[in-house]
């Protein structure tokens, strides 16, 4: 195992789940086979980076996506903002030019059209460039690299959301981000962040399209050594919590907060193995307390569905050991995933029509807590949420 970002071979482990399914490898049937892969946490003592340390094929997980990011009112609003604020900071106008990283279906680039400023979209998910398409955003249908770079135009903005942590070679990803950028150019970067995956016992972000997990510490390094610098970072609630990471070419200067919050991880210790220790302990205790609370109301009779066939659901679906007679079914409004299984578990997927009005939901897409909530003003039974701890509301 070599590090993805330094190379270093010492990367002590942080917590193993054996071999599970492809978290977005939804089943057509409940006979199908699905390919199970070891699922490994390590620490790299160099470069501070978290990471797994199988690396899957990225045709194979997304070339044909099931992810649609326009799944989620609050992730469109997240998008809509982001866009305003950058086209009224950077004074973007006709003569720009935009390119977004891992564009998906377009829920960011269509609102650079109201403002006739040029975007350009990359994506290697067939299916979403398609709908990115039909939305007449232009999309380049391959994975962004260093190569792909030199045919791109200058770019005075570049988005990267959601990506970062999917690369397999982040130097690579990074070269190819200085090449676009214009001089005076900001690359906006938004990333988990692994002190909020650590610190909410969140294991359940931890699946193969996640390859890297980043703190201000290996972010650092990683854009110190591709020529590029972190000027402004904020800390940002959505997917659980990240960075969100005005990157530049190196000429410009950090602000106050920026470093306060590289002084705060620091002094956490972010950039330790002993930060990272506990973390395979309290998950096993988080798994306990769910198996328990699902089987003590199960045994009372309780009706039992989980809400949100999410990547992250069908981690801890399968951490827990659900099965169909526990949990009746997943709920999700996403059009690809209904009528399939989620991998593993081999739950079914139904739209939200079947929720009801009674019983308890196992919120598995937990991260968008009230606005799922707020869909379902007439269910009166009661929300399971399942990290940092399990709770009942
Ligand atoms: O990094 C990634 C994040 C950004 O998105 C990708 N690797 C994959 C994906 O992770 P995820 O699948 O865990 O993301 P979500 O957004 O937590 O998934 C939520 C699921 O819940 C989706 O399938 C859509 C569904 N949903 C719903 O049915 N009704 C979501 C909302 C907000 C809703 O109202």
């Amino acid at each position: 195992m070599k590090c993805l970002l330094c190379a270093s071979t010492d990367t002590p482990e942080i917590i193993s789940f054996g071999k599970v399914p492809l978290a977005n490898a939804f089943l057509d049937s409940p006979d199908s086979r699905e390919e199970l892969f070891d699922l490994t946490l390590v620490f790299c003592p160099v470069c501070s980076l978290v990471q797994i340390t199988q690396s899957i094929d990225p045709n194979k997980l997304f070339r044909n996506y099931s992810y649609y990011s326009s799944m989620s009112d609050t992730m469109l609003k997240h998008a809509s903002d982001l866009v305003d604020s950058l086209v009224k900071e950077r004074k973007l106008n006709s003569l720009s030019q935009v390119i977004e990283i891992a564009s998906n279906d377009a829920y960011l680039l269509s609102n650079f059209q109201k403002y006739g400023i040029p975007a350009l979209g990359i994506d290697p998910s067939v299916n979403l460039a398609v709908i990115a398409h039909s939305k007449g955003v232009q999309t380049i249908t391959d994975f962004f690299s260093d190569r792909l770079a030199d045919s791109l135009p200058k770019a005075d903005v570049i988005i990267a959301l959601n990506v970062l942590g999917h690369v397999p070679d982040p130097n690579d990803f990074l070269r190819g981000i200085h090449k676009v950028l214009k001089p005076n150019g900001v690359c906006v970067i938004e990333v988990p962040s692994v002190r909020a995956t650590i610190e909410g016992n969140s294991f359940d972000q931890i699946y193969h399209e996640h390859l890297s997990y980043w703190s201000l510490s290996s972010l650092r390094y990683a854009f110190k050594g591709n020529n590029l610098m972190i000027a402004r970072a904020e800390k940002i609630s959505i997917h659980g919590g990240g960075y969100r990471l005005y990157v530049t070419q190196p000429s410009a200067i950090r602000d106050r907060q920026t470093n306060q919050m590289f002084e705060i991880e620091s002094a956490l210790g972010l950039d330790k193995f002993v930060y990272y220790q506990c973390f395979a302990d309290r998950v096993k205790d988080v798994g306990i307390l769910l198996r328990t609370l699902l089987a003590g109301l199960h045994s009372v009779g309780a009706r039992i569905v989980a809400y949100g066939a999410a990547a992250k659901g069908t981690q801890l679906l399968n951490y827990i050991g659900a099965t169909p007679d526990i949990i009746e079914y997943v709920i999700d409004s996403t059009p690809v995933k209904i009528g399939k299984y989620v991998p593993g578990c081999r739950i079914p997927i139904v739209s939200p029509n079947n929720l009801g009005t009674q019983g308890y939901v196992l919120l598995t897409a937990h991260n968008w807590r009230d606005e799922i909530k707020s869909k379902h003003k007439d269910f009166t039974g009661q929300w399971i949420i399942p990290l940092p701890f399990p709770t009942i509301e």
